[in-house]
């Protein structure tokens, strides 16, 4: 195969929701450029993008797809990515790693939720868009409209290059306004049969073409010029504006297909070989200490991994883009990342599970290897004298969690093993292992992100598991001043035990003072701050520990030993066991033995101390709450609104945006173990959401009862 330099090279990634025909479109663009020599379907299961046992299972795309065409000389690499927001990581992988998005509508359904989820992320990382109708042959199937639902949800940048000239099973020809031609096909598809428009589709071809010479010529103050002088512009200039406009975002051609027959394909092929942006005319990518670095050829070697996986019948294949320099077969590497030597021992190109062996890849291409010893997702491969590593790829919050359990408890081991290697596919999978809430927990982006997991655990690695809902991360604190003393003691044969500390404790916020007294019962407690130690907690908060013991009553040394015991109960609060946070607690007074007090006696004394006088504070319950963001197609905003509520949602505002609201909430983590599901069937799937942590709050009080009443029928069980 040929070596492309790296203004051959184009690299796309493929978007759109589930079923918008994106797989089917990959099958198509294979078969034309010839790597394969027949188109498989879906429903025979043989398509080259989902070749994975569980996509197969499922219907549809759990992983992104690698694969490249070459088209008039120009090599376009594509990554075909999963519709479903569940798989969102290896769509926001492969939009970092390319230049330009073309984002599918299905026919039937125009602008759905994971068309606005995917524009969402072109926005955030400035990528350009073509938007590419697809399924014209669906009955159901109204262009217009869906041009309609463009403009409105993103403005007069759309500008249409093609129009159907009929939609529905007949479909067979489209006007194209760039070239002004009539394109129609015959049954089978592939190559199109060009003619002139014809006379009933002058009208509105030509508006649309001066329309779209118009929009073109924006984009570039000289054509700008040209076109107020002559009123049009050549093939060329025109492909130069379209160029300048997709790049800048200042445009978003929309473009028409029929996957599922061939039909449009070969075009659509054309206009990414001759008018997308190059690699090269894209801003540069910076490394971690913010130098630019230029897709050049000739630059230091520096190889990106942005995506490994183990597939079928070969293991671990890694997949990676030249950011810089080139790369040879037979090359070593060392990993900026982590210290280890790599040998480049093959090179492939791909097509989904084809591979190609090449000698040579260039800079901003796209290419995979195998059987590298120790590289994970986001790692940084460097030639001689190159120390650059990347992380521009960030990642969502996750929104779904479970704990998770091997059916037979001797295999926590090997699950924790295999979590963690599923991991480094899949860098949204989060694993836990919380002390806390003593839980292992998955976190993912959706219910059915879960699923997969398990699904590939117990068919691919033949470890049943099972999920509980995780526990809730509670928290205790107090809301008043108290005070309590305690003595520990015990005479039992040889050496004795004695402690006795005298506290108080009340809620601590940031910068708060010591007041010089406080009264408990009409009794009056002088302080005398000796010394104070602000403890900032693992888990959130301070306690803030202060010495005020009067007249040496306890000696200095035993200090530490108080604190201890006072850390033990903060490590599980006397209410229901979870962490404490926010305290403050100061020792005034207590009592020593000469011969019988010892650091246990203190710590002893000081626990039990800090807990009577916990539980006089006012003692509350915390739970985290957790900032929402909904979006909503609008006819079903009663319904989730209604739903909130009744989580125990704080609604925080309202927008409406493109046919879709935002709903902005503050909601008790408690309250979304199910969201993604519950919003799912309320909304038939079309909206979603993101939730990100916000702070601890108060439980109401009939909860906090239930919790400590819960807790206290545990603690008799065990
Ligand atoms: N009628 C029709 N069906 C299509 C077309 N393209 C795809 N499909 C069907 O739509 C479904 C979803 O297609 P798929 O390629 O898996 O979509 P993806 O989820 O975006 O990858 C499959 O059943 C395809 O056969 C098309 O142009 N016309
Ligand atoms: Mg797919």
């Amino acid at each position: 195969m040929k070596v492309y330099q790296t203004n051959e090279i184009k690299n796309i990634a493929l978007l759109g929701s589930s079923g918008s025909g994106k797989t089917t479109l990959v099958e198509a663009m294979l078969f034309e450029s010839g790597v394969i020599k027949r188109r498989g379907t879906i429903a025979a299961k043989n398509t080259v993008s989902d070749y994975f046992p569980v996509e197969q299972e499922y219907g549809y795309s759990v992983f992104s797809t690698v694969f490249h065409v070459e088209w008039n000389n120009k090599k376009l690499n594509m990554i075909d990515c999963p519709g479903s927001d569940d798989f969102v990581g290896g769509t926001v992988t492969a939009l970092n790693v390319t230049d330009t998005a073309i984002l599918l509508l299905n026919g039937q359904y125009g602008i759905e939720v994971g068309t606005q989820n995917h524009f969402r992320y072109t926005e955030k990382l400035n990528k350009p868009v073509i938007f590419l109708v697809n399924q014209l042959d669906n009955d159901k199937c109204d262009y217009d409209n869906i041009l309609e639902q463009l403009r409105e949800a993103y403005g007069s940048k759309v500008v249409p290059i093609q129009y159907p000239i009929a939609t529905g099973p007949g479909f067979n020809a489209l006007i194209d306004v760039l070239l002004m031609k009539k394109y129609s096909w015959k049954p089978e598809g592939g190559a199109p049969i060009i003619e002139d428009v014809p006379a009933e589709e002058m009208d509105k071809a030509m508006e649309l073409h001066k329309a779209l010479v118009e929009a073109a010529a924006e984009n570039d103050e000289g054509l700008m010029e040209k076109f107020f002088e002559q009123d049009s512009l050549t093939e060329d200039e025109m492909r130069e504006g379209i160029r300048k406009g997709l790049a800048a975002r200042g445009m978003f051609p929309v473009f028409c297909v029929c996957a599922g027959k061939d039909m449009g394909v070969r075009r659509l092929m054309e206009f990414l070989g001759n008018v997308v942006p190059f690699v090269s005319e894209m801003p540069k990518v910076t490394n971690t200490e913010g130098k630019e670095v230029a897709p050049d050829a000739n630059g230091p070697t520096s190889l990106y991994f942005f995506k490994t996986s183990v597939e079928p019948h070969i293991g671990e294949v890694s997949y990676f883009k030249v950011m810089s320099g080139k790369v040879h077969e037979g090359d070593d590497l060392v990993n900026a990342d982590r210290g280890s030597k790599e040998r480049m021992a093959q090179l492939y190109v791909v097509a989904g599970s084809n591979r190609i062996k090449v000698e040579e890849l260039l800079a901003g291409d796209i290419g995979a290897t195998v059987k590298l010893k120790d590289v994970k997702t986001g790692n940084t491969l460097d030639g001689k004298d190159c120390d650059y590593k990347f992380n521009f790829i960030k990642y969502p919050n996750s929104k779904y969690s479970r704990a998770i359990k091997p059916v037979n408890e001797a295999d926590v081991e090997k699950m924790m093993s295999i979590l963690n290697r599923m991991r480094e596919e899949d860098p949204t999978w989060v694993v836990e292992q919380s002390k806390e809430l003593k839980q292992t927990i998955v976190h993912g982006q959706g219910e059915f992100h879960l699923r997969t997991l398990k699904w590939r655990l117990e068919n691919n690695e033949k470890l049943q598991v099972k999920f509980e809902e995780p526990k809730i991360p509670y928290r205790e604190t107090i809301t008043k001043a108290a005070r309590a003393d305690y003595r520990h003691k015990k005479q039992s044969g040889g050496a004795g035990q004695f402690g006795e500390v005298h506290l108080i404790v009340e809620p601590y916020k940031e910068g708060m003072p010591v007041p010089d007294t406080y009264k408990f019962n009409g009794q009056e407690f002088k302080i005398n701050v000796k010394g104070t130690e602000e403890v900032p907690l693992e888990w959130g908060g301070k306690l803030v520990f202060v010495n005020s013991i009067v007249g040496g009553s306890i000696d200095a040394r035993f200090l530490p030993a108080i604190l201890k015991g006072v850390m033990a109960r903060m490590e599980q609060g006397p209410l229901t066991g979870s962490y404490a946070r926010d305290v403050r607690v100061i020792v005034y007074d207590g009592k020593m033995h000469p011969v019988d007090s010892n650091e246990i006696s203190f710590m002893l004394a000081g626990r039990n101390a800090f807990s009577e006088a916990f539980k006089n504070a006012g003692p509350k319950i915390l739970e985290p709450i957790y900032d929402v963001e909904v979006f909503v197609p609008s006819d079903k905003m009663g319904d989730v609104m209604g739903d909130l509520q009744g989580r125990r949602a704080m609604i925080m505002g309202m927008s409406s945006e493109k046919g879709f609201e935002k709903l902005i909430a503050k909601v008790p983590l408690k309250e979304m173990a199910s969201y993604s599901t519950a919003l799912s069937s309320l909304t038939g799937g079309r909206a979603s959401f993101i939730m990100k942590f916000a702070s601890y709050e108060l439980v109401p009080s009939d909860v906090q009862d239930k919790l400590i009443k819960d807790f206290e029928a545990k603690q008799v069980e065990e």
